[in-house]
């Protein structure tokens, strides 16, 4: 909206050609969507206690987590709106992907609301069902698969890290696929977001990465150069990441161990299903499995074990899945399990970036 207000001004006044510039408007979305969150935090946080949206601890985790008994949930609410309105303030609107981003933000936001509001304030034990949770987020996966599909100039090839000139074209299938990858990490954030600060913190080492393909995506030249896609327009999606960075950042300083709230599911599904989005749109989503993933591991962690819990009857690999569970389990203090799978975290995406130079 900024953009659409101010920038035209630049005519009578070059101070306002600033907002032309997608860094600028990067920085001050990061900004202003911390600045929500970090505003807004204390007042959510009182509100949700006050409406006793308090989390149910199992008593099959470990032990240390029943003295979180309370712990007020469903922060993800006050992500959901701080990069909602950040990008409607920072980003260029006349830009169809962050229409569809919006669409998956709020959209996963409200199944996942859907679930944790029948769970916490009408206290029905299991929230929706698995079945139809899977239903309702693949069928919004479609309809933004599909829509990404038939955006003019869109690629519907796959590209691969480390072989830049392999990218076989996957026609119609290509809907299907990035339905995969949207629902793919919608969930394993959701079953990454298990310790303090857990999933937050690889979320926003993601989006910063993303912020840095999303860039070099959208500029014809840069692309040129590095032999990747050329999306027309992903560029604006840099402002977007920026957005999910500072709304990041600012749910994290509440988040953080010992959390004053967690983001339930309408933080983990729409965030997991957003990033999922964005690396789509950005041509990197074979990519993603380096970028997030921690995310990765996690579900992973939870396959393994269910698959081999069920075929064993009854015999584990981890002590608990998914992984956290395990090192928890093992007596490692819960900030060092979540600090040291945030240097993970890092890693991964410094490899990730890695990838632009090599061919
Ligand atoms: C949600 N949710 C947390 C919070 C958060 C198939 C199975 C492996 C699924 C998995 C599962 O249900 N995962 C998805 C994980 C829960 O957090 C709430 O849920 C929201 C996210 N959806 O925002 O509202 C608990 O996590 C802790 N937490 C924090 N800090 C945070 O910032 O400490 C969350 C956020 C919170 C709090 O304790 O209550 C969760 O873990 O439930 N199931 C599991 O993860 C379970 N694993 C399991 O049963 N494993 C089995 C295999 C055979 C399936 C095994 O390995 O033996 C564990 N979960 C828990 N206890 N809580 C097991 C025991």
């Amino acid at each position: 909206m900024l953009y659409h207000l101010l920038y035209p001004l630049h005519i009578q006044f070059s101070v306002f050609n600033v907002f032309r510039y997608i860094t600028f408007r990067t920085i001050y979305a990061v900004l202003t969507a911390f600045l929500i969150c970090f505003l807004l935090g204390p007042w959510v946080i009182r509100r949700l206690a006050g409406m006793q949206i308090g989390q149910y601890i199992r008593e099959d985790g470990p032990q240390a987590h029943l003295k979180k008994t309370g712990t007020p949930t469903m922060g993800g609410t006050l992500i959901v709106f701080s990069i909602t309105v950040s990008t409607l303030l920072w980003c260029n609107l006349a830009n169809y992907y962050i229409w569809i981003l919006l669409l998956v933000i709020t959209g996963y936001g409200a199944i996942g609301f859907a679930d944790d509001y029948l769970k916490q304030v009408k206290k029905q034990n299991k929230g929706l069902s698995a079945l139809q949770k899977i239903t309702m987020q693949s069928l919004l996966a479609l309809v933004v698969g599909t829509l990404i599909y038939l955006t003019p100039d869109f690629p519907g090839t796959l590209t691969f890290p480390f072989f830049k000139k392999y990218s076989p074209d996957l026609g119609l299938f290509y809907i299907l696929f990035a339905a995969l990858v949207i629902v793919g990490t919608s969930n394993a954030v959701n079953l990454t977001d298990g310790l303090d600060g857990l999933a937050i913190g690889p979320a926003i080492i993601t989006a910063v990465t993303y912020m840095i393909f999303a860039y070099v995506t959208g500029h014809v030249r840069i692309a040129e150069y590095l032999q990747i896609n050329y999306v027309p327009g992903s560029g604006e999606i840099t402002v977007f990441c920026g957005a999910i960075a500072g709304a990041g950042l600012g749910f994290l300083w509440f988040n953080a161990y010992p959390a004053q709230v967690f983001m339930g599911d309408v933080g983990s599904l729409s965030l997991g299903a957003v990033i999922g989005t964005v690396a789509v749109i950005t041509k990197q989503e074979i990519l993603l499995i380096i970028v997030g993933g921690l995310f990765v591991i996690e579900a992973l962690s939870v396959i393994f074990q269910v698959g081999f819990f069920k075929m064993t009857k009854g015999k584990r690999i981890f002590r608990m899945a998914p992984l956290h569970h395990h090192f928890e389990l093992k007596g490692w203090p819960e900030p060092k399990v979540i600090v040291r799978f945030w240097i993970i975290a890092i890693a991964l995406a410094l490899i990730s970036l890695s990838t632009l130079k090599l061919r």
